[in-house]
C-alpha cells in the first residue's frame, strides 16, 4: 500500500506516526497551516524518540506536543490496541468511519459528521442525510470505485482518449502518471498528465475543458464531472468514465500542465506520495524548493520557515534535470515507492 513507510517501522512509535501522517495529509489537503505544522512537528518529535509513547503525560513532556496533541497520542495508541485485541467489537464507530471514508469524495470529517448524526449505514444514509450530487453517486457507484483498474483497461482508456482528442488537436500529448507510470499492476484511477508542445496552460484548458471532455460526455465515454480545481498553478478535472461495451465507472483525472513544467509536474504526479514527500524535503534541505510546477532556488523564508518569495526557478521541463539539480542519481518510476 501506500503507507507502507519504510524508515518508521523500526521506530517504536512508528503506528503512531503513521496515524498522525494521515491526519497531517488531511488538514494539508485542508490548508490547514496550523494544524498541519502542529502535527508534523509532533512526528518529527516522536521520531526522535526511542521508546514508545503510550501515555499523555509523557507526549505532553515532549518539544512541540501540546496538551490536545498528546491526548491524542493516548488515544491512538489505545484504540489501536483495542482494534487487535478485536477487530471491531470495542469500537463499531471505527467501522462505520471506513465504509463512510469509502465514498468517493468523503473525507475523515464528513464521514465524522455522519456519525456525529448518527447514521450507521449508507442505506441510512440514503434515506435521512442530505447529500450532495457527488455524495450520491459516490455512493451508486461504491463497488465501481473501491474496483482496481487492470493496467491492460488503463491502456484502452489511454488508447480511446488519444484518439477521440487526435480529432481536435493531434499536437496534444497524454501519460498517463500516478501508480501506472509506476508499474503498478492496477491502479485505483487513470491520471491523464496532459500538455502541448509551447502551450500554456490557458491554451490546455481552451482545448481539453472546452473542447474534448465535452466531446468525451458526447460519445458516453465520461460519466460525470465530479470537481474541477482551477488554480493559478494549473488545472484539474475529476470525473468518471467508461469504456464502450464496459459498465464498470472508473475514477478518471486529466492534470493539464503547461509545457514548460512537464518534467515537475511528471515528477508531482507519478508520487508516490510519501516518494513526493521526501524529494520535496529534500530539495528543502539544498536550500531550494519543488513543488509541481518546477524546481525553484533562493527562496526567502521568514524566522517560521514560511515563504516570502517563492524564489527563481531552475529547472520545470526536464524530469531526469531536476533529479540531477537535486544531486540525486534518477530513479525511474517504478523504484518512486519510498
Ligand atoms: N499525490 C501526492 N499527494 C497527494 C495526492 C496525490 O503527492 N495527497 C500525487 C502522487 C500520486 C499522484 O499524485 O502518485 C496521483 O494520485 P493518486 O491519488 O491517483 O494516487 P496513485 O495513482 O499513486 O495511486 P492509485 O492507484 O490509488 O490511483
Ligand atoms: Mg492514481
Ligand atoms: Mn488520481
Amino acid at each position: 500500500s501506500k503507507h507502507d513507510g519504510v524508515g518508521t517501522s523500526a521506530n517504536p512509535n512508528a503506528r503512531t506516526i503513521e496515524v498522525l501522517q494521515q491526519m497531517a495529509d488531511y488538514y494539508e489537503r485542508d490548508q490547514d497551516h496550523w494544524r498541519l505544522t502542529a502535527y508534523r512537528r509532533a512526528i518529527a518529535a516522536l521520531r526522535k524518540q526511542a521508546r514508545k509513547i503510550t501515555t499523555e503525560e509523557q507526549a505532553f513532556a515532549l518539544p512541540f506536543i501540546g496538551q490536545r496533541l498528546a491526548s491524542k497520542i493516548e488515544e491512538i495508541v489505545w484504540t489501536n490496541k483495542l482494534r487487535r485485541l478485536d477487530n471491531t467489537s470495542l469500537d463499531p464507530n471505527a467501522e462505520v468511519l471506513q465504509l463512510f471514508m469509502g465514498i468517493y469524495g468523503v473525507g475523515l470529517k464528513q464521514a465524522t459528521k455522519w456519525i456525529d448524526q448518527g447514521h450507521k449505514s449508507i442505506p441510512e444514509l440514503l434515506e435521512k442525510a442530505h447529500l450532495t450530487k457527488n455524495q450520491k453517486i459516490g455512493i451508486a457507484h461504491y463497488e465501481d470505485f473501491k474496483t482496481r483498474i487492470p493496467r491492460a483497461e488503463a491502456d484502452r482508456h489511454d488508447q480511446y482518449v488519444r484518439e477521440i482528442c487526435s480529432k481536435i488537436d493531434n499536437t496534444v500529448q497524454f501519460t498517463i502518471g500516478g501508480s501506472y507510470r509506476r508499474g503498478a499492476a492496477d491502479s485505483g484511477d487513470v491520471d491523464f498528465i496532459v500538455t502541448k508542445p509551447d502551450a500554456t496552460i490557458k491554451n490546455l484548458r481552451t482545448i481539453i475543458l472546452d473542447r474534448v471532455i465535452p466531446k468525451l460526455f458526447d460519445k458516453g465515454y465520461l460519466k460525470v464531472g465530479l470537481a474541477t480545481t482551477d488554480k493559478v498553478d494549473g488545472s484539474k478535472w475529476h470525473g468518471a468514465a467508461a469504456l464502450p461495451g464496459t459498465t464498470i465507472w472508473r475514477r478518471i483525472d486529466f492534470l493539464l500542465v503547461p509545457w514548460d513544467e512537464i518534467g515537475a509536474a511528471l515528477i508531482y504526479f507519478t508520487g508516490n506520495d510519501i516518494f513526493n514527500r521526501s524529494i520535496r524535503l529534500l530539495a528543502s534541505k539544498k536550500g531550494m524548493r519543488l513543488n509541481q510546477r518546477g524546481l525553484w532556488k533562493d527562496v526567502v523564508r521568514g524566522w517560521n520557515r514560511e515563504r516570502i518569495t517563492q524564489g527563481t526557478l531552475v529547472e520545470g521541463k526536464d524530469e531526469k534535470k531536476i533529479f540531477e539539480l537535486l544531486g540525486v542519481p534518477w530513479r525511474p518510476p517504478q523504484h518512486r515507492m519510498c
